[in-house]
């Protein structure tokens, strides 16, 4: 069964390499004639550049084995997929944000064709293959974005991992390398809180997870909105998480 699927952002596409090689008349633009396009996750790598391959298993519990993937600034990878269930998945690349905003699309439009040099779409029993180079720092997902997967967490995560930024002997440097990556989730302007999303805070030894935290000083929170990325300084007072510094991530 061959489905098509077409979101926003490869109807856009679409139109515009149409308008340039075939037309106004929406048919998929060729992946080799189009230009590969940075995404903030990175851009559509090439075969000869593959420095790794990662192989990802996705079964009808809504899970890819392994969920969670770490790649190296600048990596090409190779994502194998197979598809272990008695229905199709798929594997789409993205941030956080807009594989959310993806998935509600999905729902609405349930018929929706997609196509694009960061998803895959297997059938069951088949395999599938991403070719995608991280050169873009930062933690991104993975999702499965058929109607009712992605709700039921069928979600992945990729750590692209900064390439190491050569260290000054300053002491001054201690406050850049503790600032962390984060998305915020809500913002509490009145009782001075803001949840975070954020990666791993090395000099807590705080693995990456969702939580609350203090602003130090609530103008803070000003600077900032819901959904955005961001790099933030904590530090630890009384046993209080205090976000001391916080600031967009790009
Ligand atoms: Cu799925």
């Amino acid at each position: 069964m061959t489905r098509i699927r077409i979101c926003f952002a490869a109807a856009l596409l679409a139109a515009s390499a149409g308008a340039l090689a075939h037309g106004p008349q929406g048919h998929m633009p060729e992946r080799a004639a189009a230009p590969a396009q940075q995404k903030p996750w990175g851009i559509a790598g090439q075969t000869d550049s593959v420095a790794r391959t990662v192989e990802i298993r996705m079964t009808d519990d809504m899970r890819f084995t392994p969920a969670s993937v770490a790649v190296k600034y600048g990596e090409t990878v190779h994502f194998l997929l197979y598809n272990d269930g008695k229905i199709t998945h798929e594997m789409v690349l993205g941030t956080p944000q807009e594989l959310r905003a993806h998935a509600a699309l999905m729902k609405k439009f349930p018929g929706m064709a997609h196509d694009e040099p960061y998803m895959a779409h297997v059938e069951p029993g088949q395999r599938g293959e991403i070719v995608w180079t991280f050169n873009r720092a930062g933690e991104f997902d993975f999702a499965c974005l058929l109607p009712g997967h992605f709700e039921a967490g069928m979600v992945g995560r990729i750590q692209v991992l900064a390439a190491a930024p050569a260290q000054p002997a300053s002491t001054d440097s201690a406050a850049v390398a503790d600032m962390t990556e984060g998305e915020i989730r809500r913002i509490d302007k009145v009782g001075g809180k803001i949840t975070i999303r954020h990666g791993e805070i090395k000099h807590l030894d705080m693995p990456p997870m969702t939580m609350v935290f203090t602003a130090k000083d609530k103008t803070l929170l000003d600077r900032v909105q819901v959904g955005q990325r961001v790099r933030f300084q904590v530090e630890q007072e009384a046993g209080v998480l205090l976000v001391t510094a916080i600031e967009p991530a790009n």
